[in-house]
């Protein structure tokens, strides 16, 4: 099995690659005609982060009826008081601004991602109580995918994740909160 380098530090702003520039046919005009108020932000390394491009993509929106704000986790840009700290005042990504309106979980957010998307599935739907179900098993805390990242198995996965994306992860975001 070859195995994927991933980069260190992971570049604060990538490119978003999964969707389309040109218009999809499904997509209505609604969010295009209105001014861009809608605000993601987000990192490329985080999970969490990005479920709600996913449902970006999946409920028919477009790049340009959301604008993405890179928040570098491991720079802590998170903890910044001036900054970060208040759009989410939890310090996590993802949070979606929409006009006055602030969400900041990825469950809400997505759930707010669904409103706007042309091609969501409607609330009362088998398709979204479904979708429900999924959602709280993957937040559990049992489930938890940054906890597999960052909490080592044994003292020779604990040197391996110092030398590689953790440790670097832990070492920047602990000196961000240092100063
Ligand atoms: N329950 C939150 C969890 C979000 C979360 O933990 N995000 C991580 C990135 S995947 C984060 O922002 N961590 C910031 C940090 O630990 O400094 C959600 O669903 O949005």
């Amino acid at each position: 099995m070859s195995v994927i380098p991933i980069p260190y530090p992971i570049p604060a702003i990538v490119p978003f690659p999964h969707i389309d520039p040109s218009p999809s046919p499904h997509s209505t005009p609604s969010l295009r005609s209105r001014p861009l108020t809608t605000v993601l932000y987000e990192f490329a390394g985080s999970v969490w982060a990005n479920a709600p491009k996913i449902a970006i993509t999946e409920v028919g929106l477009q790049p340009s009826d959301v604008e993405f704000r890179s928040v570098n986790l491991p720079e802590g840009q998170n903890f910044d008081p001036n900054g970060y700290l208040k759009v989410n005042r939890d310090a996590t990504v993802p949070a979606l601004v929409v006009g006055d309106k602030k969400f900041v979980d990825s469950t809400t957010v997505v759930d707010e991602i669904f409103k706007l998307g042309p091609d969501a599935p409607k609330h009362d739907s088998h398709t979204f109580h479904e979708l429900e179900k999924i959602i709280h098993a993957v937040h559990s805390p049992k489930h938890d995918p940054n906890a597999l990242l960052l909490l080592p198995t044994d003292d020779a996965d604990l040197e391996a994740k110092k030398k590689g994306v953790p440790g670097g992860f832990i070492a920047g975001r602990q000196k961000a909160l240092d100063q």
